[in-house]
């Protein structure tokens, strides 16, 4: 149960983690989809760099079995219900990401650039969200973020163009969050943030989730549940053509709970 406590802190520093909302079995179960899709093996470094790296560690896979557990467990509803005052709500197609520890793969791709996903300059209460699949310190690549530009970014923005931020963010003090597995990084749309570089000797495994208000301008129904049936990642991802991305996404049918469907938009709420 999520409270004003904490939706006030969220708005006022921008992110807010909610300790061990996921089971770690469920986690765990996402961790082996990754390994599967990526041929590699959690416990062999061996496996590890023989990918392509791509700054967070994304990984195109949106439609496993394993990813569905993760986002129509109720717990993950109930947080995002209370935060955003309403249990209609969507969730979120996301991906997931894999990142093994600095080996000089980081060199060749951008690994810590402060961004937003969406328009900073939009008023909308919006959120975006991981799960870390398993213990997450801050030295093995956490998500990070610029609280100081987030509390005064509307007069940061009046000084700034937004396309400015990667070099001032230097400026700025970084926040590293770290967690235990199962745990749910959540931040308002307008932090600008990354993900750091993995200092640690083992990967960092995250799931991107989040939700929204259902029905939400640009969220079409038919296209959602249309995405779902035929295992396509959202649109979006479709356009940053991931290295390794499939259309549709092979495998079997994905079983949805009751909450599933409406979390999807295939039964109303
Ligand atoms: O993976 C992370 O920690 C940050 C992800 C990120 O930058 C994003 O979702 O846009």
């Amino acid at each position: 149960m999520i409270g004003s406590d904490e939706r006030n802190q969220l708005m006022r520093q921008g992110w807010l983690v909610v300790p061990e909302v996921v089971p770690r079995v469920l986690c765990e179960s996402v961790i082996n989809a990754i390994e599967v899709f990526l041929n590699i093996r959690s416990d062999d470094p061996a496996t590890w760099y023989e990918h392509p790296p791509s700054g967070h560690g994304i990984v195109p896979l949106h439609h496993d079995q394993a990813l569905w557990n993760v986002r129509q467990y109720p717990a993950i509803h109930e947080v995002f219900a209370d935060l955003y005052s309403t249990k209609e709500l969507w969730v979120s197609m996301d991906r997931v990401a894999f990142k093994p520890p600095v080996s000089g793969w980081e060199s060749q791709v951008e690994v810590d650039a402060f961004h937003w996903d969406g328009d900073p300059t939009s008023e909308e209460f919006s959120l975006q969200g991981l799960v870390y699949l398993r213990d997450t310190p801050p030295e093995l690549g956490a998500f990070s973020c610029l609280p100081d530009i987030y509390s005064r970014l509307d007069n940061w923005l009046l000084h700034n163009d937004p396309k400015s931020l990667r070099s001032s963010s230097v400026n700025f003090p970084k926040k590293v969050i770290g967690a235990s597995a199962g745990s749910l990084v959540i931040w308002h749309r307008r932090m600008p943030h990354s993900s750091s570089l993995n200092l640690g000797l083992v990967p960092r495994w995250v799931q991107y989730v989040t939700m929204d208000y259902s029905e939400a301008a640009g969220m079409q129904r038919h296209q959602r549940t249309r995405d779902f049936i035929e295992r396509r990642p959202p649109a979006w991802a479709i356009r940053q053509n991931v290295v390794g991305q499939q259309v549709p996404e092979p495998g079997p049918n994905v079983e949805l709970t009751s909450l599933g469907r409406k979390l999807v938009g295939i039964d109303g709420w």
